[in-house]
């Protein structure tokens, strides 16, 4: 896909999946008025929508092509990921874990709403994320469509098995803990921390999009790979950009990792290392991208988007 031809193409993708992300949050309601609001401040803050966006270019590469139109189920499920990527930085934020004022160029959500409406506001994107889950498969039931009922069903448990103890709980869990050994980290610890706490979320991703787009076991698990080979590119450029990025650019301080004392893949490998590591495992999802059907075009463009990532 051509460079200009790629850019069009994600933007429009962006601002489609801002506005659905929009209309699919809850009603309001007078008394829980505020912690919907925490919601929506938290939703609309800006964000890459990397997670939407994968799971839709991986849909496609299973129905029937480029740009296919968002149906009910595949817009529960791009909010829903979104909706707990969300949650996850919104408690990540917080005084209890790491304490951060600014993200994505805003105030964080505690920091507008008080710490104990960023824990509400936190908990109420992970609960609806899976009642949205939960309707789409109810309406597949409903419509006599038992096919699409059981993707629903199995998007769903993905879904819950990647955000939780198994998958990115997991990940926040090993990184809190680690936090206490300064630069004491082994090698195998951090790669847990970054295939479980960024990881997951990208494989569900992937995997949630090729099982509503009909793909069959064998391709979901080349998806998980590839969201594997992905989240690990996305987190080591992410250490990488703590080091050389640019705050007004990025959103958040830089120079927290060193500040923390914090082991990462720059401080046990290098810069030079870490990204030529990025290279190494985009390219190896690319290739694995390859053996997949439909038109691969967006996917392998966004996969190269971020190896040289500033934000
Ligand atoms: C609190 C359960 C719980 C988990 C928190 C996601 C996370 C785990 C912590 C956030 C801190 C961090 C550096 C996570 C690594 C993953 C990562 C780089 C998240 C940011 O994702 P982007 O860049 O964010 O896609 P935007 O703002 O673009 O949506």
């Amino acid at each position: 896909m051509q460079d200009n031809d790629f850019k069009n193409v994600l933007n429009s993708r962006i601002a489609e999946t801002e506005r659905i992300l929009k209309a699919n949050l809850p009603e309001e309601n007078k008394y829980s008025k505020t912690v919907r609001d925490a919601m929506e401040y938290s939703l609309t803050a800006g964000g890459k929508r990397l997670r939407p966006l994968f799971m839709q270019a991986a849909y496609e590469l299973f129905s029937c092509g480029d740009n296919v139109t968002i149906g009910y189920e595949l817009s529960a499920f791009m909010s829903a990921i979104e909706y707990i990527h969300t949650y996850s930085l919104v408690h990540d934020d917080l005084p209890a874990m790491d304490n951060d004022e600014y993200r994505r160029g805003r105030l964080t959500t505690w920091k507008v709403y008080g710490d104990g409406m960023g824990v509400l506001a936190g908990d109420a994107l992970l609960n609806y994320a899976f009642e949205m889950t939960s309707k789409a498969a109810l309406r597949a039931i409903e419509n006599k469509d038992p096919d699409m009922a059981e993707r629903c069903i199995r998007a769903s448990m993905v879904l819950s098995d990647k955000a939780g103890i198994y998958g990115m709980i997991g990940g926040q869990c090993a990184d809190i803990c680690a936090e206490g050994k300064g630069s004491n980290v082994s090698k195998e610890e951090l790669l847990f921390i970054h295939e479980h706490k960024t990881g997951c979320l990208i494989e569900a991703a992937l995997m949630v999009g090729g099982i509503l787009g009909g793909a069959g076991k064998e391709d979901v698990d080349k998806l998980e790979k590839i969201g594997s080979d992905i989240g690990m590119a996305f987190q080591i450029r992410d250490d990488i950009l703590d080091v050389i990025g640019n705050t007004e650019e990025l959103g958040k301080k830089v120079g927290s990792d060193e500040a923390n004392q914090k082991t990462t893949y720059v401080t046990l490998n290098g810069l030079e290392n870490s990204q030529k590591e990025v290279e190494r495992v985009s390219y190896e999802a690319l290739t694995l991208l390859d053996e997949l059907p439909g038109d691969k075009a967006f996917l392998n463009s966004l996969t190269k988007m971020l190896i040289g990532r500033t934000k």
